[in-house]
C-alpha cells in the first residue's frame, strides 16, 4: 500500500546548477519564480545548488542553522564526516532558504560514487567532463542530504517531500532517488536537451526528423553519451517529467523517449508601474542614452535624423544558427537594399549584443565617446560663458548684439573640437577587437552583404561581442535600461526551448520577433489572435523554406520601419499590456500543478475524494488579470495538464494543442493603428 502524507503541506525543495549561480536563462526561471513559491510554501520551501565561492559570498547570506531540526540534524551529520556547505537565505525577492554544498568537499568520494552510479544506473562517466564530474557530486550529495531526511517523516501526519529538478546537471539524484526507494516524490524539468543543441547547432533539419535519429549513436559522436545518459534517465526515472514548452516537449519525446507529463512555461516577475505612461517615459529616457552612444560612434558620418532612426536589436548568447544571428544579419542586408529602393528617410541601427572573445575595446570606438563627449563638455563651458555675458550686457546696455557673445578663444576652441570630430574610417561595425575576427561568423557575413556604415546605408550594423553594463565606458546602459531604450527586439531563433529575450522585451512594452521554433513564439500564438497587432511578431521557421523565412523577416522589420512615431506609441502601450500573461502569478499555476501530479502520483490514498472531480482545474483558479480597463482579457488557460484522453490517445500534438487555439486573446477590435485614438496622445 502507498504511504500515506500530509499531501497539502508538503515540503518543497528545488535543486538546480543556477541556484544562487548565475550562468544562463534557468537562473533567470528560478529566481524570478521564487517570489510566488515563497508566498505558496513559506520556510517550507528550500533551494539546493552547487557553492560558488566567487558568486555565493554577494548572493547568500549565511544563517547559523536551519530552522526545522530535521533539517538540522541530517546536515551535522554530513558536516561530521567532512561535507561542507552554505545554508542561508538567498537575498532576492521572497529571500528563500538556500543549501549549498561545497561540491570540492566530497571529491575524494568521486570514483566510489561513479562507479555506484554505474552499477546501479548504467550510467558511465569519463574521468575528464569535470561538467559530468560536478553533476556527479551534486546529485550525490542531494541524495544523500534528502535520502537522510525522508525517513524522518513517516506519519501520515508529516509532509510530504517534493523534490524538483531542473535540467541534466542536477538531474543525478532522480535515479537514485528511485533505485533507493526514497520516500520523496520527484519532478524532472528539462530546459533544452542535450541533442537538441547540439543536432541543431550543425547542419540538420532538426524538426523534420526528429523521429529518425538514432539518439545513441547521435550522443556518442558528439561525445555526449554519458550525459544524455543522465538526462535521459532523470526523464525515464522522475514521478513527472515536463519541459518548458511544446516544441521542447516533442523534441523532448523522440530524443529522450519520454512524452512530457506537462509544460511549464517561464514566467517573469512583472513589476506594474502606477501610471500607464510611466514605461514610454522610461523608454524616451532610455532611448536618450542610446541616442548619445549612436552620435559618438557616427562622429564625422552623423548625417542621419536621430528622430527618425529606429533601434533594433539581437541578444543572447553566441549561438549563431541556434539563436537565428545568421537570419538578422541576412534580412538586415534586404532591410537596407529596401529603405534604400524606397528612399526612406528612415535609419536603421541594428545592434548585435553577443559576448566572443575580445581583446577589450577597439580604439576608433572609445575615440567617437571621447571627441563627443569633449565637444559636448566644450559647447557646455562656451555656453556658461555666453549665458554670463548676455546677463552682464544686459544690465548695462540696451542694445545686444547677439554676434559679440562668442569670443574669439571660444570660436578657435570649438572650431578644435569640430576637427577632431573628421574622420577618414567608416564608423566601425564592432565595438571590440575580436580574438577571431576573420574567423567571426557575424563579422564574415556582415563584410559579405557589405553591410559597412556607409552614408547611403539606411540600415547600420553595432556588433557589440560583450553582454552590457552600466559601467562600461562605450554603452554605459545595463541590459534592461538599453531594451527599454530600443524599438524592436528580432530573435529569430532555430533552436529556442523558451526564449526569455522577447519575453522580457513584452514585459517592458518593447516589440519583438520571435519564431513559431521559439517556446515564446508558440505560446504567444497560442493565447493571442493577429499578434502582429500588439507587437509580437512571429516568423514562420517551421513551415516555409529558409528564403521564404528570410522575405518574412525582412517585411517584418521594414513595416516595422515604416510606422510613424504615433503607430509605435500605440504599439509598445499594446504590448506591454500582455505583461500578465507572461507573469509568474499566472505561469506559477503549472508548477502547481505540477507538483500536484506528482504528490499524487506518490500518495494516491492522501486525498480527499472530493478533490478527485477537481483534478482538470488544478489545483487553484487563475488570478484576475492585472490590466487597465481595456487590456486584452485571457479567456482561458490552455493547460498541459489537461486531463484529455483523446489528445493522449493521439500522442502529443505538435506544438500547439487544439485547446490552446480556442482560447485566445481576442483580436484587437481596432486592428488598424489609428492614431486619433491614441491612449499615449
Ligand atoms: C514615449 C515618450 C514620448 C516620446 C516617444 C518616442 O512614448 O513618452 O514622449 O515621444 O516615446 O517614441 P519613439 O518610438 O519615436 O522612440
Ligand atoms: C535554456 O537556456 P538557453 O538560452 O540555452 O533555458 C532557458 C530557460 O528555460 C530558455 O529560455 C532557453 O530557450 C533555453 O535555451
Amino acid at each position: 500500500m502507498p504511504p500515506q502524507r500530509d499531501v497539502y503541506n508538503p515540503l518543497l525543495f528545488e535543486c538546480a546548477w543556477e541556484v544562487a549561480n548565475k550562468v544562463g536563462g534557468i537562473y533567470t526561471v528560478i529566481k524570478t519564480k521564487v517570489p510566488v513559491t515563497v508566498q505558496e510554501f513559506g520556510d517550507r520551501y528550500c533551494l539546493i545548488g552547487p557553492l560558488s565561492h566567487a558568486k555565493a559570498p554577494m548572493e547568500v547570506e549565511a544563517l547559523a542553522e536551519p530552522p526545522n531540526a530535521q533539517m538540522r540534524e541530517v546536515l551535522d551529520e554530513m558536516s561530521k564526516t567532512g561535507i561542507k556547505y552554505l545554508f542561508g537565505r538567498w537575498l532576492i525577492e521572497g529571500a528563500p532558504y538556500v543549501l549549498l554544498f561545497d561540491l570540492g568537499s566530497a571529491a575524494d568520494r568521486m570514483d566510489e560514487w561513479k562507479g555506484d552510479l554505474w552499477s546501479v544506473a548504467g550510467i558511465p562517466s569519463p574521468p575528464n567532463d569535470t561538467e559530468t564530474n560536478d553533476a556527479i557530486l551534486l546529485g550525490y550529495l542531494t541524495t544523500w542530504f534528502l535520502g537522510a531526511l525522508a525517513p524522518k517523516y513517516t506519519k501520515p501526519t508529516d509532509p510530504a517531500i517534493v523534490a524538483h529538478f531542473h535540467e541534466w546537471q542536477a538531474g543525478v539524484a532522480i535515479p537514485l532517488i528511485k533505485k533507493r526507494r526514497l520516500d520523496i516524490t520527484t519532478i524532472f524539468t528539462t530546459h533544452a536537451t542535450l541533442l537538441g543543441r547540439y543536432l541543431c547547432a550543425g547542419s540538420v533539419d532538426f524538426y523534420n526528423n526528429l523521429q529518425h535519429f538514432d539518439v545513441d549513436a547521435e550522443a556518442g559522436k558528439r561525445g555526449i553519451y554519458h550525459r544524455y545518459c543522465i538526462e535521459r534517465s532523470a526523464a525515464h526515472c522522475s514521478d513527472v517529467f515536463t519541459t518548458v514548452s511544446h516544441i521542447t516537449a516533442y523534441e523532448s519525446e523522440h530524443l529522450l523517449k519520454r512524452k512530457p507529463d506537462g509544460v511549464l512555461p517561464n514566467g517573469l516577475n512583472v513589476v506594474k508601474f502606477s501610471a500607464m505612461h510611466e514605461f514610454q517615459n522610461l523608454h524616451a529616457i532610455s532611448k536618450d542614452k542610446i541616442n548619445d552612444f549612436v552620435r559618438g560612434h557616427f562622429y564625422g558620418h552623423y548625417d542621419f535624423d536621430l528622430n527618425d532612426t529606429i533601434y533594433l536589436f539581437t541578444a543572447g548568447r553566441y549561438e549563431y544558427r541556434n539563436k537565428g544571428v545568421d537570419m538578422f544579419v541576412e534580412s538586415l542586408g534586404r532591410l537596407n537594399d529596401r529603405l534604400k529602393a524606397a528612399k526612406s528617410k528612415t535609419t536603421v541601427v541594428a545592434f548585435i549584443i553577443m559576448p566572443a572573445a575580445t581583446h577589450s575595446f577597439n580604439v576608433e570606438a572609445l575615440k567617437g565617446q571621447a571627441v563627443t563627449k569633449q565637444l559636448h563638455t566644450t559647447v557646455n563651458e562656451i555656453r556658461d560663458r555666453i549665458g554670463k555675458r548676455i546677463y552682464e550686457t544686459a544690465l548695462r546696455e540696451n542694445d545686444l548684439d547677439p554676434m559679440n557673445f562668442l569670443s574669439e578663444e571660444d570660436k578657435v576652441l570649438l572650431k578644435r573640437r569640430v576637427f577632431a570630430l573628421k574622420r577618414s574610417s567608416l564608423p566601425p561595425i564592432v565595438t571590440h577587437n575580436v580574438v577571431n575576427d576573420s574567423e567571426d561568423p557575424v563579422l564574415n557575413q556582415l563584410r559579405r552583404l557589405k553591410l559597412f556604415n556607409n552614408a547611403d546605408d539606411r540600415v547600420k550594423v553595432i556588433f557589440h561581442p560583450e553582454f552590457l553594463n552600466a559601467n562600461n565606458p562605450l554603452l554605459g546602459m545595463d541590459y534592461e535600461e538599453f531594451v527599454r531604450g530600443c524599438h524592436l527586439g528580432v530573435f529569430p531563433s532555430y533552436y529556442e526551448p523558451w526564449g526569455y529575450t522577447p519575453a522580457e522585451c513584452t514585459v517592458m512594452g518593447v516589440p519583438s520577433i520571435s519564431t513559431n521554433l521559439s517556446g515564446f513564439g508558440c505560446f504567444m500564438d497560442e493565447n493571442i489572435e493577429n499578434c502582429e497587432d500588439y507587437g509580437i511578431y512571429i516568423m514562420d521557421r517551421r513551415m516555409k523554406s529558409v528564403e521564404e523565412s528570410l522575405q518574412q523577416l525582412s517585411d517584418q522589420m521594414f513595416r516595422f520601419a515604416q510606422k510613424t512615431r504615433r503607430q509605435r506609441i500605440n504599439q509598445r502601450n499594446r504590448t506591454e499590456r500582455l505583461s500578465d500573461l507572461l507573469d509568474w502569478k499566472r505561469m506559477g499555476l503549472e508548477y502547481m500543478k505540477a507538483r500536484q501530479l506528482a504528490l499524487r502520483r506518490a500518495y494516491p490514498d492522501s486525498f480527499d475524494e472530493d478533490d478527485e472531480d477537481d483534478f482538470d482545474v488544478l489545483p487553484v483558479k487563475i488570478p484576475k488579470p492585472l490590466s487597465a480597463p481595456g487590456s486584452p482579457r485571457i479567456a482561458g488557460q490552455h493547460s498541459y495538464f489537461d486531463d484529455d484522453e483523446e489528445e493522449e490517445e493521439e500522442g502529443l500534438a505538435p506544438f500547439v494543442s487544439r485547446k490552446a487555439a480556442t482560447k485566445k486573446i481576442p483580436a484587437m477590435r481596432r486592428p488598424s493603428d489609428d492614431t486619433k485614438n491614441s491612449q499615449a496622445a
